[in-house]
């Protein structure tokens, strides 16, 4: 039991504890710590043999063993409750959950700061030191993952009772290094010193099958389709508990690993066969091996459709024995009692599966099972990108998931005739059209040999609900991608605009301005109610409040000043503006256009005298991000940048004025002490094409202007921001096919012409390596500059201007940098999980008590 009187009613002493944690001497003893100071050496006695003389990532071990007992029981009490309750549950599947460091969160979410601070001062030890030797969790590539884990932050907060259901990759996103400038790609090991933060359910395990066939039998006297697969795995459930803020909820991220069905072959074997003796395990554990590194391009492997139908598979399975236990097998009221939201199309063999698990197993009737399978499931969208749409190719979805392909074909059967019904006023060839085009199999239109299962026309057809991301992306889903379906049902179509978790995003990340924050508006409140940041607008034009609020992102910029320190060696200026663009690389993205206009400031510096380079406004810029380890072009794009970087960094006459740094392996541990240092952060996609963007909210709440195009939730954050305190270049999405249409129309820059020529002139070596990169951009050749870099170009050159004119003025630089805190009140994860949950889920909040 946990050793504090209930953590609820301390939630508003915690940012307050945040800061005294910051103190370097030792508080005064409250008698708490001593009881975890004796817990944490027991653990590392007991658990792992040792005996003093800890270093700091014994000191973690020891904590984190320690902190996890106090999960454990929090998690129980909320399940205990939720089990006499008996709500309603939404299931988020996703395979992805980027969820970071666990220690920090865990004890700041749980409000043990106060004891486990003291207790580890009192040891000799700093919390964040201690908290620094933990390997992120990566088992997400970008915004998707990572949404999804702030999602299940805010689920808890709100007593919501809601798991997530995943993958527990062995190998999660690769480790991104750099061998001379280029990106080279290493395996993340992150379990191999054991896991504090997942307990093991032995009692908790499904068969999965694949392949093999399927027959139509008489079972005890009714037609069946009976399904033997040629390939069995088991799902072996590991719980992850997910500690709400201020309340006593932990709910539960539940993985699934894959294991073996038999544990080995013994006659194999014994037989000399030592090679077949260990083939089915290693075909099993292959499954749940590696997270594929690709940001929203679907690798068209088959391993991957094995991962996707793994995880739902053994999801469903474990959502209907539970509900079973309760309710025998009254199906019709699944309904009531579980909801699925699938997390882009990647769960969405889910449609097949629950009508799999209705039909041939629980023998209920077809249509039954139609309507209880489309109550049940709901569909989001993450992206516009035509080659991120999920399709596979209906042969290897029969060999794999034979029975899956069937059902699909009935889906399809059923859905085609419906239409032909719904569109019986149509002429009868428009209506052939119409119908071909939403046909969930239809052929691939660069192989008409081929034919595809679509799989978000799947989940349109098989859900409730369907969302996008944010204002402008579900209206291009509703207006474009998705417009046919849309047109037929338009109430199934929503927008959820995304949010980020303010704790760790704002409150844990950023003590120094939380407590700034909560020292203004006199409660730390805002921490699950972000609405009152709005109080900060009162203060934005007060010189005290601003020359507090310039201080505290100076410390921040210093912390991350010894980060580049640490792995370039190099001092930079902290007086300088901190520019910065971390994301996953990507053409879209535009990484590209951010270096080619700092070439241009360098070239501009460079032509100075020094007494007029002395009025310039110093920049460190920084880059960071992975690229997929196929996407060869966004791999030349970051060799560019270190490239750059080489010659900027170097130049005597300029490089007090501006610098460029790679920072590799960017990942969300990076991330909690990137947002809070910068003062300018990029977000410059092609306007239409970033489905939202959430780092742009991490950003704001941090107090950092935004460089943006009209873009994602961008334009949300311009709005709730004041437009005027945005950055904003580019065209506009409308204009945007016209414009790739017709060439002749794109604007074009002499200074342009001129960056195209130094790079291509080998300005920064490597000439032939960075060919294929000014070729892309090329807009001569019709088809080039898809992304439309060329024509935004003079634009940007034009907004940057602008920043270094208001950067000169710090007091309205800092006004704007506090009116965006002042803004982000939309922006909260917790706001968009309520919507979730009245306008889709329809779940309520049970807390148990504290
Ligand atoms: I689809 N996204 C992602 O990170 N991976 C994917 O496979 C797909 C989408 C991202 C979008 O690119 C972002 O714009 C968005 O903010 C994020 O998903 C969360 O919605």
């Amino acid at each position: 039991s946990r050793p504090m009187p209930g953590r609820v009613g301390r939630s508003a002493l915690r940012v307050q504890a945040v800061a005294e944690a910051e103190r370097p001497t030792a508080a005064k003893a409250s008698g708490f710590e001593e009881v975890v100071t004796t817990d944490i050496t027991s653990k590392l006695k007991y658990l792992f043999g040792r005996n003093g003389d800890y270093t700091n990532a014994d000191a973690y071990q020891g904590t984190a063993w320690s902190v996890r007992e106090k999960l454990i029981d929090s998690f129980n009490k909320t399940h205990e409750h939720w089990k006499k309750e008996d709500p309603k549950f939404i299931y988020y599947l996703s395979a992805e959950f980027l969820m970071g460091r666990s220690l920090t969160n865990t004890v700041y979410n749980l409000g043990l700061e106060g004891e486990y601070g003291e207790a580890l001062r009192e040891m000799g030890y700093h919390m964040e030191k201690v908290a620094d030797a933990e390997r992120d969790a990566a088992l997400g590539n970008g915004g998707l993952g990572r949404l999804a884990a702030c999602f299940l932050d805010s689920m808890a907060t709100l007593d919501l009772p809601g798991w997530g259901y995943g993958i527990r990759y062995k190998y999660g996103m690769f480790k991104q290094g750099l061998k001379d400038g280029y990106q080279v790609e290493m395996p993340d090991i992150w379990l191999t010193k054991g896991n504090p933060w997942e307990v093991k359910r032995d009692d908790v395990k499904f068969e999965v099958g694949f392949g093999g066939r399927v027959e139509r039998k008489k079972v005890n006297g009714k037609e069946m389709s009976v399904w033997t697969p040629s390939e069995k795995v088991i799902a072996q459930g590991y719980d992850n508990p997910i500690p709400g803020y201020a309340t006593p909820t932990t709910s539960n991220l539940r993985l699934w690993d894959a294991v073996p069905v038999h544990e080995f072959d013994l006659s194999a074997f014994n037989a000399g066969d030592y090679d077949r003796a260990m083939l089915e395990r290693e075909r099993a554990e292959g499954i749940s091996a590696v997270l594929y590194p690709n940001d929203s391009t679907p690798e068209g492997k088959e391993l991957r459709l094995k991962q996707q139908y793994f995880f739902v598979c053994a999801s469903l399975q474990d959502v209907m024995s539970r509900f079973r236990a309760v309710h025998g097998a009254n199906w019709e009221a699944l309904p009531e009692k579980a909801c699925f939201q699938l997390n882009d199309t990647h769960p969405t063999i889910a449609v097949a599966e629950l009508m799999r698990l209705l039909v041939d197993v629980e023998g209920l009737e077809w249509d039954a099972a139609w309507t209880i399978t489309t109550k049940c499931l709901n569909y989001t969208n993450h992206t516009v990108m035509p080659e991120a749409l999920e399709k596979w190719p209906v042969k290897v979805m029969a060999k794999m998931l034979p029975r899956h392909m069937e059902i699909i074909e009935v889906i399809n059967e059923g859905w085609t005739k419906w239409l032909g019904v719904h569109l019986k006023d149509l002429k009868s060839e428009e209506r052939a059209k119409k119908i071909a085009a939403m046909s969930i199999i239809h052929a691939n239109p660069w192989n008409a040999d081929e034919m595809l299962v679509n799989m978000a026309y799947l989940a349109v057809v098989g859900s409730s609900a369907v969302n996008g991301v944010a204002a402008i992306h579900s209206n291009i889903v509703k207006d474009e991608i998705l417009n046919d379906f849309y047109e037929i049902f338009p109430s199934k179509f929503q927008n959820k605009t995304n949010g980020v978790t303010p704790r760790r995003w704002l409150a844990w990340c950023n003590p120094e301005l939380a407590h700034l924050i909560t020292e203004a508006l006199g409660t730390s409140e805002w921490i699950n109610d972000t609405e009152k940041l709005a109080g900060l607008r009162a203060f934005a034009t007060d010189p005290a409040f601003q020359a507090k609020w310039a201080a505290v992102k100076k410390t921040k910029k210093a912390k991350l000043a010894e980060l580049i320190k640490k792995i370039h060696g190099d001092d930079v200026n902290q007086n300088a503006m901190f520019d910065i663009q971390i994301k996953r690389i990507h053409e879209y993205k535009r990484q590209y256009l951010n270096v080619l206009s700092i070439i241009w400031r360098y070239k501009q510096l460079k032509k100075m005298t020094p007494e007029e380079r002395k009025a310039a406004v110093p920049r460190v810029c920084i880059i960071g991000g992975k690229a997929a380890s196929a996407y060869d072009m966004a791999k030349r794009i970051i060799r560019l940048v270190t490239a750059v970087g080489d010659v900027i960094n170097k130049d005597p006459e300029t490089k007090d004025y501006l610098r460029l740094y790679f920072l590799p392996d960017y990942n969300v541990t990076l991330a909690e002490t990137i947002i809070p240092a910068a003062e300018l952060s990029q977000h410059i996609s092609t306007a239409g094409t970033e489905a939202s963007g959430t780092s742009n909210m991490k950003f704001q709440m941090n107090g950092c202007l935004i460089m943006g195009t009209w873009d994602g939730a961008n334009i949300e954050i311009a709005e709730e921001t004041g437009v005027e305190n945005v950055f904003v270049f580019g065209v506009r999405a409308e204009e945007i096919n016209q414009l790739r249409k017709d060439r002749k129309s794109f604007k074009t820059d002499p200074r342009w012409d001129e960056l195209m020529k130094d790079i291509e002139g080998g300005m920064f070596g490597d000439k032939d390596y960075f060919k294929p990169l000014v070729d892309s951009v090329n807009n001569m050749k019709v088809g080039n500059d898809w992304f439309l870099l060329a024509n935004d170009f003079a634009g940007y050159l034009a907004a940057q201007e602008e920043v270094d004119a208001t950067y000169k003025d710090q007091s309205e630089w800092l006004r704007r940098s506090i009116m965006y805190t002042a803004g982000s009140g939309k922006f909260s994860s917790d706001r968009t999980i309520r919507e979730y949950a009245e306008d889709i889920w329809h779940v309520k909040p049970a807390r148990p008590s504290a």
